[in-house]
């Protein structure tokens, strides 16, 4: 079994790793039962209750490793892993951070590094909606649980021992072959062939998802060309002006 750090509280998993990062060993494993200030991407909120599971883990990346490719190894853990909760649901990645459960988001991920000669570091956060009976406002029509979806309840600590593992296993493979993430992501991809709404420095633009590079950039096709954003540089929706 692996062992993490447990807090009642913390403002943010992430941030406590990106704190203490220089007193922890590579693959350490912080989990909160609440908190205080859950980030999403571009300062967005993440919002939890006491069935969620809210986690991140450190990495000091070794020098060849493909940094890139870090969201991919995520979303195919946190994909695989719930699939193997709700085997006849429709679950799907939206790239390059969001697990979509019959079209609601049921996970979220969040990388975030830190760069001066080398990388000092990668946090890899996680939050997932286990056992979350509802949610509140605008929320309500985006988002859902495993509970909500098979009407069972989960024990949280057997799910983070499960869960630890599976990235642990799928981080060792990924530090020798990073193509079986970029060909999971394609095949698992909510949004492949779609048309899409996409946030391009404030403004919106229709256009087609065509794939994943094998730099794990989004392919779009629009105005006749394709493009490729990384996932810092926009947000994608299937209607116009939701996330
Ligand atoms: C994400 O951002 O989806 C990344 C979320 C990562 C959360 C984990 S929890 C552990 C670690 N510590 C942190 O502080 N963060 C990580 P983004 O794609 O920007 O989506 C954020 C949006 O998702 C919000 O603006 C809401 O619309 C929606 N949202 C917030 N809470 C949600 C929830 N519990 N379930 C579904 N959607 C949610």
């Amino acid at each position: 079994m692996r062992k993490y750090k447990y807090f009642k509280e913390l403002t943010s998993t992430n941030d406590y790793l990106k704190t203490n990062y220089r007193d922890l060993p590579n693959l350490s494993v912080v989990v909160a039962g609440h908190q205080t200030k859950g980030r999403g991407r571009l300062s967005r909120e993440w919002l939890d209750d006491a069935g969620s599971i809210l986690l991140s883990i450190f990495i000091k990346p070794k020098e060849n490793i493909k940094i890139n490719l870090i969201p991919l190894v995520a979303s195919t853990v946190v994909h695989k892993f719930l699939k193997s909760y709700c085997i006849n649901d429709n679950l799907k990645i939206k790239w390059p951070n969001d697990i979509l459960l019959n079209g609601k988001k049921i996970a979220g991920i969040l990388v975030e590094s830190k760069y001066t000669n080398s990388f000092d570091y990668v946090v890899v956060g996680i939050g997932i909606n286990v056992n979350t009976e509802c949610f509140a406002g605008d929320l309500i029509p985006k988002a859902t649980s495993l509970y909500l979806s098979t009407n069972d309840k989960y024990d949280l600590k057997k799910m983070y021992d499960e869960l630890i593992k599976l990235f642990y296993e799928e981080y060792a493979l990924f530090e020798n072959d990073v193509f079986r993430f970029i060909e999971y992501n394609r095949k698992q991809s909510a949004m492949i062939g779609e048309e899409v709404f996409l946030d391009i420095d404030g403004k919106i633009r229709e256009v087609e998802v065509i794939g994943i590079s094998d730099g794990g950039e989004l392919e779009v096709k629009y105005d006749g060309e394709v493009k490729s954003f990384s996932s810092g540089e926009v947000t994608l929706s299937k209607n116009y002006n939701k996330e």
